[in-house]
């Protein structure tokens, strides 16, 4: 007998998974969460239903979701991370070492400790001591700073539930007077294929916060839905093209796996419809 589980990703479409051990199965204060173990894709985050992470394909997100902005910015010393309670973009940022300080804003505890005990790979940097940790509601936490981050990066889940408020114009709005007059804002922006709806209506909430540069870029994610994903870049003073650090990506001291000088110019150019849906 074989065990599977499927996502559906919209109505009539589902991906779905061999598993080989059904790890953790719990329901915290915000929502359900399992980790299960797959055949194919290794260890699986699953919250509500929908897969947040693979140990397999991680690599893609979190590397994407954190390089393209940190070599943008000149020196970035302050990032922080709201959401992404696995740990991936904390392991990626970690490897900056101009970093001083990243604080990781995850609202439920149980993500992180869940994390912490099935998926090392990710979680790993997680007790560095430039790592701060806070329990918090990130539309809350953000509210509380002016001009400290130097690029906030927003890991969330889709646009449901406690999330919903993360791809909204007054959280932009915190952020934007959050960072820097260099800083830079990243959010995950959901996929191109099924969600241009929303990826346009995001790219009108940053412009309307007046950022001066506010870009999308893609990459490919085999487990989310459609394989296609995508990021908004939005910055008060660099420009991700205009501005890259060839030499410093060329010279990095730390491995990628996806990310590299060719990706970083490759993903800011948008494939037609993507272009043409924003407008
Ligand atoms: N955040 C984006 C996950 C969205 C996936 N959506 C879905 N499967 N329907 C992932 C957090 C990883 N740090």
């Amino acid at each position: 007998m074989h065990l599977w589980y499927t996502e559906y990703q919209t109505d009539n479409i589902g991906l779905s998974f061999k598993i080989k051990e059904t790890l953790f199965v719990g329901r915290s204060k915000y929502q359900d969460i399992a980790v299960l173990d797959t055949f194919e894709f290794g260890r699986l985050l699953v919250l509500d239903g929908l897969v947040m992470t693979t140990e397999r394909d991680e690599f893609i997100y979190h590397e994407l979701i954190t390089h393209p902005a940190l070599f943008t910015h000149r020196c970035a010393k302050n990032v922080l991370v709201i959401g992404g309670g696995d740990g991936g973009s904390i392991r990626e940022i970690i490897k900056h070492d101009n970093i001083k300080e990243a604080v990781l804003c995850e609202i439920d505890p149980i993500v992180v400790e869940v994390s912490k005990r099935y998926l090392p790979s990710l979680s790993s940097e997680l007790e560095n001591p430039k790592v701060k940790i806070v329990y918090k509601d990130g539309i809350n936490f953000v509210s509380n700073f002016r001009s400290y981050f130097d690029i906030i990066i927003v890991d969330s889940t889709d646009p449901i539930g406690p999330a919903k408020g993360l791809f909204g114009l007054s959280f932009y709005r915190d952020c934007f007077a959050a960072l820097k007059d260099e800083g830079i804002l990243i959010c995950q922006s959901e996929s191109p294929i099924y969600h241009l709806d929303l990826i346009q209506e995001i790219q009108t909430n940053l412009k309307r916060v007046d950022f001066p540069i506010v870009k999308f870029y893609y990459g490919i994610i085999p487990t989310y839905p459609s394989g296609m994903w995508s990021w908004a870049f939005a910055s008060k003073k660099f420009d991700p093209l205009r501005d890259i650090q060839e030499e410093k990506i060329k010279n990095r001291k730390f491995l990628t796996k996806y990310y590299n000088l060719g990706i970083h110019k490759a993903i800011f150019n948008l494939p037609s419809f993507f272009k043409k849906g924003l407008g």
